[in-house]
């Protein structure tokens, strides 16, 4: 009944989601991510999302970067390819690059974008002028978040699926409230937002939610405050966008993204007998497969 499904995240919901992958499959089907990230300062939201993109199962990912930051993540990482762009003078992706992004994420099943990408003023302006031009859906995260802020109103011209993943001050970046109020009532501002622009919303935190424009509405169960480090986000957009690519549903993906990343961190914590600091955002990775093996 459309408005009136609510889900608690939990292993039995996910793994009814969540299905083991066909004997026969093959990088070539099993979904590629492209992700549009990074900057100087900011190579390790890139090389995070594109990872956390490997582990959620994506068949191939292809990370575009500002050309002179090229090098440094082919270095970081090893699996995902690179692809790189054209960029301004602070090292940054230039407006120019706009047409070799979008041919390229036009064959693609999941476009990231966001993570790292830097408040400079043309990787904010390409981010408003691409999420019109692409065809494929779309995770945005982070810089991407505050590009949208800017002028909100680019989300009805969205041509695919959308899921945006807010933590509260980008939530209130994009909604002009306040933390404090967004904190207040998490699930009413995630569904508002959500219906009013058509996307799906992941308000994260403590107990993050999920709302769908088609009234599906999620509350996360996992996760643990050794997450609040830096990177952790990151890592949330690229299996996000792996479980995107691979062919689930936006909604169900988005809250599968949700629920193994805290689910990951739970078991790294009790795994180790760490507490509640000390958590790196990379320590989720491995973990991460394991978790989806269990759900499967
Ligand atoms: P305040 O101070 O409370 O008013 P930003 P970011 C608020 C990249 N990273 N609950 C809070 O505001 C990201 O991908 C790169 C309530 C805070 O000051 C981005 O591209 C890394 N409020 C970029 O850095 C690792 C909350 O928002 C402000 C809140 C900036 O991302 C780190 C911070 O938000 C990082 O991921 C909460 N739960 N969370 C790397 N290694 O390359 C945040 N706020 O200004 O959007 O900054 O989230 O750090
Ligand atoms: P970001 O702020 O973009 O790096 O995202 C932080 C990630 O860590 C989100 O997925 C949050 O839901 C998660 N996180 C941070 N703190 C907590 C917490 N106290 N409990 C559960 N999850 C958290
Ligand atoms: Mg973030």
């Amino acid at each position: 009944s459309r408005g009136l499904r609510r889900y608690l995240l939990v292993e039995s919901l996910v793994g009814r989601w969540l299905q083991k992958r066909n004997l026969i499959t093959h990088k070539g089907n099993a979904g590629h991510v492209a992700i549009l990230a990074g900057s100087p300062g900011k190579t390790g939201a890139a090389a995070m999302a594109a990872m956390g993109a490997v582990r959620g199962g994506a068949g191939l990912v292809t990370l575009m970067v500002p050309k002179s930051l090229n090098p440094i993540l082919e270095e970081k990482i090893t699996e995902p390819m690179t692809l790189p762009l054209d960029e301004t003078l602070t090292q940054t992706v230039s407006l120019s690059a706009e047409e070799k992004i979008i041919s390229f994420v036009s064959s693609k099943q999941c476009f990231a974008l966001g993570p790292g990408l830097s408040l400079e003023p043309e990787p904010q302006y390409l981010v408003r002028k691409l999420i019109p031009a692409v065809d494929c859906p779309m995770v945005i995260d982070a810089d991407g978040l505050t590009a949208i802020s800017e002028n909100v109103e680019v989300l009805r011209d969205a041509r695919a699926p959308v899921i945006l993943t807010p933590h509260p001050g980008e939530m209130a970046r994009l909604t002009g409230m306040t933390v404090p109020e967004i904190q207040a009532d998490r699930l009413g501002v995630a569904q508002t937002f959500s219906r009013e622009y058509g996307v799906i919303v992941v308000l994260k935190g403590f107990r993050t939610v999920v709302a769908s424009p088609d009234g599906r509405a999620a509350v996360n169960t996992s996760g643990n405050p050794a997450m609040a480090s830096g990177g952790m986000g990151d890592i949330l957009t690229g299996l996000i966008s792996a479980f995107l690519a691979q062919g689930m549903d936006p909604f169900e993906a988005a809250c599968t993204g949700v629920y193994v990343h805290g689910a990951a961190a739970d078991r790294v914590v009790r795994e180790k007998l760490w507490g509640t600091r000390g958590l790196a955002a990379t320590d989720l990775l491995d973990w991460i497969p394991r978790i989806i093996a269990e759900l499967e």
